[in-house]
């Protein structure tokens, strides 16, 4: 028996559908038996100690002899650390397998934990059942593609990345197996909402994203076709009215967008997807339309830098500038629907004057479109070669080697890109950043923000109009305190 295990992620009011263990499910189904356990479902404190007992238990009662959990950095990986500690020691025959995108990047450090004995790297969902065959047969190192081990003197070993599975070739998700009802959660899109995954990859190599890593410039879609049907059944079985879709890049093929468009237009249901601005600025108008019309209420946009400079540094120049970002912003109103701007400051070799540039672009980019929605991030390094990430380590960053030492506080701030601590960076252009973000918030509220009532956000942009207009941001100590009491949760906290 294998347990699937998915690491609570805070942030979250209501969880989102586990996709990664369901895909992975998908091709246990019928070989192996498997259960599918949702730490955000537990409905405990977050009090580890219970959340271990509840496993430990469980692993009693179906004689589970492994334990497969979904890491992603962050709160799951702060829960993962002590969790499979603990299972290890109370269950020795155990197995631990580690899955997703902590491990698959940092391979080596997970494995130099005595209690995590297999990472699979990247998109693994046959290198997994390859080792759940392979670990009944008796075998305790076999060589599969995707599969890391520690060797005989306890070395960790690479076993490469998997070959990327094509979504079109892969069994339906098993969601008979999880409790869909519990993932339908009310967000700005509709009252009940839930996620689906339509193709794996981005062909792009943006030089701060990890999931370049993972994929090498590949991308590999489902069929519209089969992605409408899923949708399908996801509003007339589950009584879903809106859909997120976490595909790293949706929008790469205009033909499969269309097509998706023409089969779900009658559902009368809105959605979501992240996409790339220079690929979407070649979209045709009809497309737009027929976009809108399907209920495509806002899509996530890497705009990252107001410098083309920037922009170039992070391998999107070239592709993308700064004067398209405001012209997709533009565009967007025209159809109704949101650009949600997400931007990366704070890089390196000058994140003073980067993140002073990107602050005065976004305040651009509001008066081309202000329902543009704008999520700021710091850069994070990835462990990716190239550029940035060698200017990071040039100015004395470096990886925990430990996975203690991963969760220790300042690095979980790290991992959520929030971290006061990048050697490269001075407190006071964070302090900027903060102050500005602040005053930003409060001028233009985030729409994604259900119970923030029309009056509330009125009351936000009347305080901070005088910071906004003046740009004095300093100390915007009335607005943090305004925040508090409206309960106003930055979008990027609770993202992706
Ligand atoms: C949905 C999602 C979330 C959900 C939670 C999902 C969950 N498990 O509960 C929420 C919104 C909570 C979330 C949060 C965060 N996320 Co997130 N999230 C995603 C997103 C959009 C989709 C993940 C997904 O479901 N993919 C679909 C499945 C099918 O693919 P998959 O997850 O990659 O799984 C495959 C493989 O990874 C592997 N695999 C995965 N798990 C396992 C487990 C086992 C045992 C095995 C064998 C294999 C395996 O096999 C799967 C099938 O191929 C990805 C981006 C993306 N498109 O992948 C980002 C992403 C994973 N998130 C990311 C980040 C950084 C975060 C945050 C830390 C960001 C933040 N702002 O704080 C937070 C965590 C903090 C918090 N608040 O909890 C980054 C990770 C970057 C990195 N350096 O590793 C990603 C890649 C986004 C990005 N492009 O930067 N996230």
């Amino acid at each position: 028996m294998i347990l699937l295990y998915n690491p609570p992620s805070s942030g979250q009011r209501k969880p989102i559908l586990p996709c990664s263990l369901l895909a992975i499910g998908a091709l246990l189904e019928g070989r192996h038996d498997y259960e599918i356990i949702d730490g955000n479902l537990l409905g405990l404190p977050s009090l580890p100690g219970d959340t271990i007992e509840l496993l430990s238990r469980q692993i009693h009662r179906t004689g589970a002899d492994i334990l497969a959990v979904t890491v992603m950095p962050g709160p799951q990986l702060q829960d993962a650390v002590p969790l499979c500690a603990a299972l290890k020691r109370r269950h020795p025959g155990l197995k631990v397998i580690w899955g997703g995108y902590f491990p698959s990047q940092h391979w080596a450090t997970a494995l130099g934990a005595e209690y995590v004995d297999y990472v699979l790297r990247g998109h693994s969902e046959r290198a997994m059942v390859s080792l759940c065959d392979a670990l009944a047969a008796g075998e305790i190192r076999p060589e599969i593609q995707g599969v890391c081990w520690r060797d005989e003197a306890g070395v960790p070993q690479d076993g490469g990345m998997p070959k990327l599975p094509k979504p079109a070739e892969l069994p339906d998700w098993p969601h008979h197996k999880v409790d869909v009802a519990a993932y339908l959660r009310p967000t700005f899109l509709g009252s009940r909402t839930i996620g689906h995954h339509s193709s794996y990859g981005c062909p792009f190599f943006c030089g701060f994203c990890a999931v370049v890593n993972m994929v090498n410039g590949a991308w590999v879609p489902d069929e519209a076709d089969r992605v409408a049907a899923t949708v399908r059944m996801l509003v007339e079985q589950h009584g879903a009215n809106a859909i997120e879709f976490y595909d790293n890049n949706f929008f790469v093929s205009e033909k499969r967008v269309r097509r998706f468009c023409e089969q779900i237009k009658d559902l009368g249901i809105a959605w979501w997807g992240e996409g790339r601005i220079d690929t979407m600025m070649k979209f045709s108008d009809d497309s737009w339309q027929l976009m809108a019309d399907s209920g495509l209420k806002m899509v996530f946009l890497g705009a990252e830098s107001g410098s083309d400079e920037t922009l170039a540094r992070m391998n999107k120049g070239g592709k993308q500038s700064a004067a398209q970002t405001l012209e997709m912003a533009a565009k967007m109103r025209r159809y109704g629907i949101v650009p949600e701007y997400s931007f990366v400051l704070g890089n390196p070799p000058d994140p003073q004057a980067d993140v002073l540039n990107t602050m005065a672009f976004v305040r651009k980019v509001k008066e081309v479109n202000p329902d543009t929605e704008v999520i700021l991030y710091m850069y994070t390094p990835v462990p990716l070669d190239g550029t940035l990430f060698e200017d990071a380590k040039n100015s004395g960053f470096a990886f925990p080697e430990t996975l203690d030492g991963w969760v220790s506080e300042d690095w979980q701030n790290f991992a959520q890109r929030r971290s006061t601590g990048m050697p490269w960076l001075s407190y006071s252009v964070e302090q900027q950043l903060q102050d500005f973000e602040r005053v930003l918030n409060a001028y233009h509220p985030t729409s994604t923000l259900t119970h923030l009532t029309p009056w509330r956000r009125r009351i936000l942009r009347m305080a901070s109009a005088w910071r906004y207009k003046t740009q004095m941001h300093r100390w915007p100590l009335e607005l943090r305190a305004l925040h508090k009491v409206l309960r106003y949760r930055r979008p990027e906290t609770s993202g992706f």
